[in-house]
C-alpha cells in the first residue's frame, strides 16, 4: 500500500499495519531514518509538536512504533501537520492538498484551510536565529544579506489580504488529462499577510538600470534528497516586483505562516500564479534577463503562446511564461448537492478574484446560462484581494438544477462557462464554477 493510501486511512489502522513505516511517514525522514539509537529526531519532534499542539517533554522516553495518547482518541484519517483535516490530499511526496469549496467559506482563508502546493520536502530544522535573507544584483557589488530582526526593524511593515492561486487549479478537468497533481478548484485561499515591501529591500541593495526579472530561492530540499538540487526557482518581471503589494511575509493572518505554506518567511505576489510566491525564501536574485532557475523554463508554468488543438505537442519556444492569472469565481455556499424546499429562497454565496484592478460583477444562472442575474459584490480589502458575492435564488419548480457564477473584471474580461484553452500542463482553468440543488416539495 502506496503512503498516499495511508493517508486516507485511520491512524490506527496505519500503526498496526507498520508501525516504523507510519511513524516515519508521520514525524518525518530522519526521525525513523536515525532511530536506532531509540529515539525520536528533533524533526520528527517539531512534526509531532504541532499535531500535539505542544511539545512532548519525555520525547526521548517515548517508545518507537506508540501512537502518542494525546491523538490515540480518534480515528479520524491523517491530518498534515497545522491544517484542517477536511483537505484534500492529492499526493504526499511531495505534500500537495486542496481545499473543498465550502470549506473556503470564510471571508479570510484561516491559515489552518490555506491549500497547499511543496515540489520538495519543506525544511524542518528551522532557527530563527539564523535565518538569513540574501538579495544579489547580476554585479558584485551589489548584495546583502539580513537577518530576519533586521528585516523586521528596518523595513516598514504592510499588511495586504492577496489571493494566491496555483497555475494548475482546475487542471482536474482538462481532457486529453495534463500530467500533475489533479487539482479540482481548491488550489486557492485568500489570506492577510504581514511583512515587508519587496520594493524596499531592492531600493535598500540598489536596483540596476539593465534589471529586468527577479529569481527566488528557498530552503526545501529536492525530491531526489540531493542537498545541491534546487527545487524550484522561478520569479516575477522586475514591473511586478516593485509593485506595493508585492511582499515578503513573515505573518499570515497574524500569525506565523504554517510550515507548510513556507515558514518563517515568503514571497507573495497576488494575481500572479502561486509558484512565484516563493517559500522558505532565503535569496532573491535580481536579473538583467527573464530569470531561468528551475519552473521557469521549458513547459513549465508556460501556455502555448496562441492556442493550440486539444492534444497537440508544442515546442518549448512556443510556449509563453504566465503572468496574470485569470479572472474567477468560486461559490462557497451551499455545498453541492444542497436540497431546499420549493417557495423557499435559497441564499448563495463566493469569492470572485482577478489580476485587474477589480471585479465589476458577478452573476449567477440557474438555467446553465441562458440568463444571467446580477450578484451583490463586496468591495476588495486592497488590489489582489478576492471580493464576497451573494445573492437569493427563486426556483420555479421541483427538480434538479445547476447554479453557475460567473465574475467579470473592471475591463470587462468575464470567465468562459466551459474549459477555456488546453495547455499541455493543464494551467489556467477559470471556466465557471458550478453546484448541484434539488429543489423538492
Ligand atoms: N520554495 C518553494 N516555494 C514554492 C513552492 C515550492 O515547492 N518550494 N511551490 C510553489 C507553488 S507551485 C505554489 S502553487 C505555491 C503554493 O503556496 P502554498 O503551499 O502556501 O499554498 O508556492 C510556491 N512556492
Ligand atoms: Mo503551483
Amino acid at each position: 500500500m502506496s503512503a498516499k493510501d495511508h493517508l486516507r486511512k485511520g491512524l490506527h489502522e496505519w500503526y498496526d499495519e507498520d508501525p516504523t513505516e507510519a511513524e516515519h511517514q508521520l514525524w518525518g525522514r530522519e526521525g525513523v531514518a536515525n532511530s536506532r539509537r531509540g529515539f525520536l529526531q528533533k524533526s520528527a519532534l517539531t512534526a509531532m509538536t504541532l499535531a500535539l499542539g505542544g511539545k512532548m517533554v519525555f520525547a526521548k522516553h517515548f517508545p518507537m512504533g506508540m501512537i502518542p495518547a494525546g491523538l490515540a482518541h480518534s480515528n479520524e484519517p491523517f491530518q498534515l501537520p497545522g491544517k484542517h483535516p477536511g483537505l484534500v490530499v492529492l499526493n504526499d511526496k511531495p505534500i500537495n492538498a486542496e481545499t473543498p469549496p465550502h470549506l473556503l467559506d470564510d471571508k479570510v482563508t484561516p491559515n489552518e484551510l490555506f491549500f497547499v502546493r511543496n515540489n520538495g520536502i519543506p525544511p524542518t530544522d528551522i532557527n530563527l536565529e539564523n535565518w538569513t535573507l540574501t538579495i544579489e544584483g547580476e554585479s558584485a557589488n551589489q548584495k546583502k544579506t539580513y537577518t530576519l530582526a533586521e528585516l523586521k526593524s528596518k523595513f516598514q511593515h504592510y499588511t495586504y489580504q492577496l489571493t494566491l492561486e496555483c497555475g494548475g487549479n482546475g487542471r482536474k478537468e482538462f481532457n486529453p488529462p495534463a500530467k500533475g497533481n489533479q487539482w479540482s478548484t481548491g488550489a486557492v485561499g485568500c489570506a492577510n499577510w504581514t511583512g515587508i515591501r519587496l520594493k524596499d529591500v531592492l531600493q535598500d541593495v540598489g536596483i540596476g538600470n539593465d534589471a529586468v526579472y527577479i529569481g527566488y530561492y528557498g530552503e526545501d530540499t529536492h525530491l531526489s534528497g540531493d542537498p545541491n538540487k534546487v527545487v524550484i526557482s522561478r520569479g516575477v518581471p522586475i514591473t511586478k516586483a516593485l509593485e506595493d503589494e508585492s511582499l515578503i511575509a513573515w505573518a499570515m493572518n497574524g500569525k506565523d505562516i504554517p510550515r507548510l505554506n513556507g515558514y518563517p518567511l515568503r514571497l507573495v505576489f497576488g494575481g500572479y500564479p502561486a509558484s512565484c510566491s516563493g517559500k522558505w525564501l532565503s535569496k532573491i536574485v535580481i536579473r538583467n534577463q527573464v530569470h531561468d532557475g528551475p519552473k521557469m523554463t521549458g513547459q513549465s508554468y508556460r501556455v502555448p503562446c496562441k492556442p493550440v488543438a486539444p492534444g497537440s505537442k508544442v515546442e518549448d519556444e512556443d510556449m509563453c511564461i504566465i503572468e496574470q492569472m485569470p479572472v474567477k469565481s468560486l461559490l462557497t455556499f451551499p455545498k453541492t448537492g444542497a436540497t431546499i424546499r420549493l417557495g423557499q429562497q435559497l441564499p448563495i454565496r463566493g469569492h470572485a478574484w482577478t489580476a485587474e484592478t477589480h471585479i465589476a460583477r458577478v452573476d449567477f444562472s440557474i438555467n446553465f446560462g441562458a440568463n444571467w442575474q446580477a450578484c451583490v459584490i463586496e468591495p476588495a480589502a486592497n488590489r489582489y484581494a478576492w471580493q464576497h458575492f451573494n445573492a437569493k435564488i427563486s426556483f420555479p419548480e421541483e427538480g434538479y438544477y445547476e447554479v453557475w457564477v460567473r465574475a467579470t473584471d473592471n475591463t470587462g474580461t468575464t470567465q468562459p462557462m466551459l474549459l477555456p484553452g488546453w495547455n499541455p500542463r493543464g494551467y489556467l482553468n477559470n471556466a465557471c464554477h458550478r453546484i448541484a440543488i434539488k429543489v423538492v416539495s
